[in-house]
């Protein structure tokens, strides 16, 4: 089922399954080979932070339509669409509906967008596992989207796993790259951008940046399957993980989100509240109840 309000959205489609706590948001551009160009990044976003912050989902599938009308072929996302790369980054023109403002500063402030890196930090901070499910190329800025995600499943047939950024004269010098050499080691990480090959979903699951090579017509199937078994865990306990994984790779802010959650609980005690009752009380805080823990 569409979720409420998705129909708005042109380059991208965002569905509820049935009777369960998971979406699934999939790249709507399969002649283009789901690149994504500035307002489909603007809807990505937008889907995804919904996604964030609705109490009833507890995992994303994040995929892409296909096949393609022109030549029935697959894709995940093949990243930014060059053809509306300017000289500072990609520009929304005239056929893309996201760039609506009447506000001229709106407009420019827009021009040149990179805002896809956005989009990575919401997929790392959301406290949810969003799953990428590949059914066929993941190229680019498609194939770091792969790799932010908290797990890969490809499929067996159709998926192919390239970076181009240096083809292009790109470069995602943060995850797609740094966070990619943790998964499959620094020196396949670098074949990967150096070389420039393409992998299958088999060998993706050999590097150890895909989880799984299911087969085509199965793909979307298991994935659901495998966000039925995420979502029926505590919230809780996922999302302290999901976070404890990050903490380490993402520094300071890393611990900081981590420690967010951790407050959130403790503000959950008794201990807590006599904290905020003795100040609201106007009388000294008593936490004699409270022993020293060890
Ligand atoms: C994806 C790939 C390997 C597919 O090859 P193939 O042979 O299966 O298909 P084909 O014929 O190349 O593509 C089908 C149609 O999709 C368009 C093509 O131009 C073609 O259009 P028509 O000729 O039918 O009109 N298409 C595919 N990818 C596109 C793209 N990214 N932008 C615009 N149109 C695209 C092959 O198509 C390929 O190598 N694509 C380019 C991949 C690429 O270099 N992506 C950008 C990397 S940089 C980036 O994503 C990035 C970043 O790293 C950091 C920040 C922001 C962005």
């Amino acid at each position: 089922e569409p979720v409420d309000g998705s129909e708005a959205f042109d380059d991208i489609t965002y569905h509820r399954a049935i009777d369960s706590p998971t979406v699934r948001i999939a790249f709507d551009r399969p002649e283009k080979r789901n690149a994504f160009r500035p307002g489909t990044v603007d809807e990505l976003y937008a889907a995804l932070d919904d996604a964030r912050k609705r109490a009833n989902v507890g995992c994303v599938l994040l995929t892409g339509n296909g096949p393609s009308p022109k030549d029935g072929g697959w894709a995940f996302c093949s990243g930014g669409d060059q053809s509306v790369r300017g000289e500072s980054g990609y520009e929304y023109r005239d056929d893309d509906e996201a760039d609506e403002s009447d506000d001229e500063l709106v407009r420019e402030a827009k021009a040149g967008r990179l805002h896809i890196l956005e989009v990575q930090r919401l997929i790392r901070f959301m406290p949810k596992p969003v799953v990428a499910v590949v059914p066929g190329w993941a190229v680019g800025g498609g194939h770091s989207l792969h790799v932010i995600c908290d797990l890969t499943l490809a499929s067996e047939e159709h998926a192919k796993f390239l970076q181009t950024d240096p083809d292009v004269a790109s470069f995602d010098g943060g995850f797609g790259s740094a966070y990619l050499a943790k998964q499959v080691g620094q020196k396949k990480a670098r074949e990967v951008f150096f070389r420039g090959k393409t992998y299958s979903a088999e060998e993706a699951v050999d590097m150890g940046m895909a989880n799984e090579a299911i087969s085509h017509e199965d793909l979307e199937d298991v994935a659901l399957e495998w966000a039925d078994e995420m979502t029926s865990k505590s919230p809780t306990a996922m999302r302290m993980l999901k976070y404890a994984f990050n903490m380490t790779d993402d520094g300071m802010v890393g611990q900081q989100v981590f420690a967010g959650e951790a407050t959130r609980l403790a503000y959950m005690t008794p201990e807590a509240q006599e904290g905020r009752d003795a100040f609201l009380a106007g009388r000294e805080q008593d936490f004699s109840d409270y022993p020293w823990h060890y």
